[in-house]
């Protein structure tokens, strides 16, 4: 993380504690308004001294002070001394809308609430109603937006679990002992948004593995410390990127443990896999058999017997590996992505779904001209760097002002850089011209005909405007779809996960009119965006629309969101036929230029 961005979470983080603490109003705006200033500057903040900081409209005596000291010893002892005067949960709870620091203070001083769950206990009571204008009304809506709260806090986007899941199961692949790690539930499943994270392990050192799972720094809380289940509860770190978390607000994911034996490590991880529905259908397929199927095998079925098989020393006819389970069961081994009961249980084979290493192209990506943080050759180098056969430059177009969105004199300029681009980088990778242009509010795109006919790639896509009606929205996109010029929409509701729906345009007509007019429909891989989404994707599929997964880059980082992108496009059984970044080169580039 950059210095700016370290100090913007820090200046964040003051100026809310400030709130909590009732300081003086002037104080707490100098404070966000400077995070807000040290996002936006280009310079090295650590590097200035205070005669140059001052200089900076929108940092004072005391801001220079803060940053200065952050720089010499990276923490600040005004912001730390606040910290453990206001409980961390605080922050949760001025979140919440219709809570205001005033109030907040209050519920706390004068209530002990330090937290969500704190102020649930204490909002029914006859306390509450005792403060300054607290009436009814207000704890109907507090309860109302508390409600929602829990609600949409409980999932944790996909890419936001992987931060956790992937370090859990490194350090349990890493304990002595341990034999076998696989991580399952939703997180092996790829689903957009993540209940808990479920790990399972074999081993022939119990304890150790115990201790690794409950005992790491990031554990805040063991719920439940079992002989072969473990339950936590992890602190999720906060990350800068393009969506900002909000300061002081600490995510938070529960994970279990199973310890299992070696001989049904297969039939363990199937059940713990799930989904529960695929797993119902699995046992009553088991059952038609004459089987018996549970976490430690599929076994045969002695009606009338009480107790379990494997508790009355009954031998598994499979259990050790998944494939051996699926295959006694008479099936193909289902991807995990797909196991929903969806109608997977039907399938004859294995289907040959998209895989991370069949993705060839990257056909969204910014660059610094619009709101990226990547100079073109670097954009250019990452793709190389992942071994991609082209690399599509898609900066915003001009109505996308906060996204600093190119006039099309400034359109034209980058095309000469990129000239310049492809001569520097020769035959290592081809380099498209082109844009990400807004679908405006009434389905026009936000360049002329001309323009657009001058770029290899026109990537259009919904930014404003995304609380329409669907029946607006519909005809909104379908006119993109259709626009003879276009190659792919680019996340097609704009839904953002947990925070706004976005467009809900009838589904089924974009991808008729897709198939009709050869034009994609993107998968973007931010997990923040997984726009299209399964359900959708499965629908286009079906239909045999053209898909592209594509990351939406705005910096390196970005690159490693495909999975998460694969993951969708797998669930909605994409196949690498139908997804235009699988294709070779000469495949993609002739499906380009047939639009030209
Ligand atoms: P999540 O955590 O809400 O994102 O979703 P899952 O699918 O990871 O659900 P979780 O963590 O409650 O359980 C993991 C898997 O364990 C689940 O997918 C299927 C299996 N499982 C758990 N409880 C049951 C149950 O009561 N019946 C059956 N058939 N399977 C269960
Ligand atoms: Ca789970
Ligand atoms: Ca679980
Ligand atoms: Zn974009």
């Amino acid at each position: 993380m950059s210095f700016n961005t370290t100090l913007a979470e820090h200046l964040n983080e003051m100026s809310t504690l400030l709130e909590l603490t009732g300081a003086n109003r002037f104080k707490i705006a100098a404070f966000a308004k400077a995070a807000r200033v040290a996002e936006n500057q280009t310079a090295d903040l650590s590097t200035l001294d205070t005669k140059d900081l001052l200089a900076i409209d929108g940092i004072g005596k005391g801001v220079a002070a803060f940053i200065e000291e952050l720089a010499e010893t990276g923490e600040v002892t005004d912001l730390v001394s606040l910290r453990e005067e206001v409980p961390a949960g605080l922050a949760e709870v001025l979140d919440i809308q219709g809570l205001g620091p005033k109030t907040v203070r209050q519920l706390w001083q004068d209530l002990g609430v330090t937290d969500r769950q704190s102020l649930a206990k204490v909002i029914d009571g006859d306390e509450i109603l005792s403060l300054p204008r607290m009436g009814q009304k207000t704890i109907d809506n507090i309860k109302r937006s508390l409600t929602f709260a829990s609600k949409s806090n409980q999932r944790l986007p996909l890419g936001v679990a992987a931060r956790i899941a992937d370090k859990l199961l490194e350090r349990m692949r890493e304990t002595p002992g341990v034999k076998q790690a696989e991580l399952a539930g939703s997180f092996r499943r790829g689903r957009d948004t993540i209940g808990d994270i479920d790990v399972l392990v074999v081993t022939d050192k119990e304890e150790l593995a115990r201790a690794a799972f409950c005992e790491a720094d990031d554990v805040l809380d063991v719920i439940a410390r079992g002989e072969t289940k473990c339950s936590i509860r992890i602190e999720v770190p906060t990350k800068k990127g393009r969506w900002k978390t909000d300061p002081g607000k600490k995510a938070t994911i529960g994970a279990d443990l199973r310890i299992v034996p070696a001989e049904s490590f297969g039939a363990a991880l199937m059940y713990f896999t799930g989904s529960k529905e695929h797993n119902i259908r699995l046992r009553e397929r088991a059952l038609k058999q004459g089987l018996t199927l549970n976490e430690y095998g599929l076994f045969p079925d002695e009606k009338g017997e009480k107790g379990s098989p494997q508790s009355r020393g009954v031998k598994p006819v499979a259990s050790k590996t998944e494939k051996q389970v699926y295959a006694k069961l008479g099936m193909p081994v289902i991807p995990p992505e797909i196991r929903e009961d969806l109608g997977e249980i039907d399938l004859e084979e294995t289907p040959k779904l998209v895989e991370l290493k069949d993705i060839k192209s990257e056909l969204h990506a910014h660059t610094t001209a619009s709101d990226g943080h990547m100079p073109l050759h670097e954009l250019v180098q990452c793709a190389i760097d992942r071994g991609f056969h082209t690399i599509a430059v898609t900066d915003h177009s001009r109505s996308s002002v906060q996204a600093n969105g190119l006039s099309e004199d400034r359109l034209r300029e980058q095309r000469e850089e990129i000239e310049e681009a492809k001569a520097h980088f020769g035959s290592k990778v081809t380099i498209l011209a082109g844009s990400e242009v807004d679908i405006l509010a009434d389905g026009s795109l936000d360049y002329d005909d001309d323009m657009l006919a001058e770029l290899d790639i026109v990537v259009a896509s919904p930014h404003a405007a995304l609380t329409q009606d669907p029946k607006t929205a519909t005809k909104r996109l379908l006119r993109a779809i259709e626009h003879p010029l276009v190659h792919i929409i680019g996340h097609p509701t704009g839904r953002l996960i947990n925070r706004r729906p976005g467009l809900e345009p009838a589904m089924d007509e974009l991808i008729a009119a897709a198939v009709e007019h050869d034009t994609a429909l993107e998968i973007n891989s931010h997990w923040m965006r997984l726009d299209l989404r399964d359900t959708h994707v499965r629908a286009a599929v079906s239909a045999g629309c053209k898909i592209a997964i594509d990351c939406d880059d705005h910096m390196p980082e970005d690159f490693d969101n495909l999975r998460f992108g694969v993951s969708t496009a797998r669930r909605g059984m994409l196949t690498p036929e139908l997804c235009v970044n699988a294709w070779s080169k000469t495949k993609l580039h002739k499906w380009l230029k047939s639009k030209r």
